[in-house]
């Protein structure tokens, strides 16, 4: 695992993922009872080519007695693509949300900017609690709304995923995230554990966001062409978007 203290990735790459990294780190660190989780060694700190130029890919993972892992990667391709992924599973005895965000600059622009609180159950709601705090953030307040892919059924009526379109709508997109990250945290911390019972639907409901992530072919194409097609479906099914054990 990286150190907080070893440089970064990050002061290399777009500054919105620089922030939302350092944002979202300290949220945790303020919130959370961090514990190292630990990557295979190899996968930490990757090295590879896409189309000439270099790709790097940082990892850096906790674990919480809430979460059972919480991701983030940061990925540069040379001059060409900078990326922050980051997830927060929880543990599936805790009726917890996913948080997952994704940020995706080509060329020094953002294309893609997504963040939510997924949730882990058959409705497909959030809890009232979590309903109360996230409804009077701004996530209208876009000019470049973009639209979820057909696979994206298990993001949540808080989905918030944008072209941001300007330094304000950038400071709004970091603004909203560190918020869900934040009463993520704060309500994660108040929560009992589940019945077995329940705690096998969520695993189930787990599983499931897992399986649908997987099948986003534009994370998958990118490191199929730096990597190759067997590293990539591990890569994906292992690091990004594993099934709890
Ligand atoms: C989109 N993800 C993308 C895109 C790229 C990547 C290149 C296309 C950008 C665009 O459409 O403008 C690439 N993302 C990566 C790579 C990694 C990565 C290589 O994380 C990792 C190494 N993706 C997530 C999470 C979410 C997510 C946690 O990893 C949401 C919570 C969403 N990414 C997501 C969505 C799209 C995307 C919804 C748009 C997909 C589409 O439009 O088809």
């Amino acid at each position: 695992m990286l150190e907080i203290s070893q440089p970064s990735l990050r002061h290399q790459q777009h500054y919105l993922i620089r922030e939302l990294a350092q944002r979202m780190e300290a949220v945790w660190h303020r919130y959370l009872d961090l514990e190292p989780y630990h990557l295979p060694a190899e996968l930490g700190y990757i090295e590879g080519r896409l189309e000439g130029e270099k790709l790097i890919v940082e990892n850096r993972c906790y674990q919480t007695p809430q979460f059972r892992k919480i991701h983030l990667e940061l990925a540069k391709v040379g001059p060409v693509l900078d990326i922050l992924h980051c997830v927060m599973f929880p543990r599936p005895n805790y009726a917890l949300p996913m948080f997952g965000t994704d940020i995706v600059a080509a060329k020094g622009k953002i294309s893609a900017a997504i963040a939510d609180l997924s949730p882990l159950n058959q409705s497909r709601t959030l809890s009232e609690a979590y309903q109360t705090q996230l409804q009077n953030l701004p996530l209208n307040q876009f000019s470049c709304p973009r639209q979820i892919p057909e696979w994206g059924d298990i993001f949540s009526e808080f989905c918030l995923f944008v072209r941001p379109d300007s330094p304000e709508e950038e400071t709004r997109f970091l603004d909203i995230v560190e918020s869900y990250v934040e009463i993520h945290c704060q309500l994660a911390v108040a929560a009992e554990p589940v019945s077995p019972a329940e705690a096998s639907k969520i695993l189930d409901a787990q599983i499931y966001y897992c399986t649908q992530q997987q099948q986003n072919d534009k994370t998958r194409r990118v490191l199929e062409k730096a990597f190759g097609q067997d590293w990539a479906e591990n890569y994906m099914t292992e690091v990004l978007f594993d099934f709890p054990k």
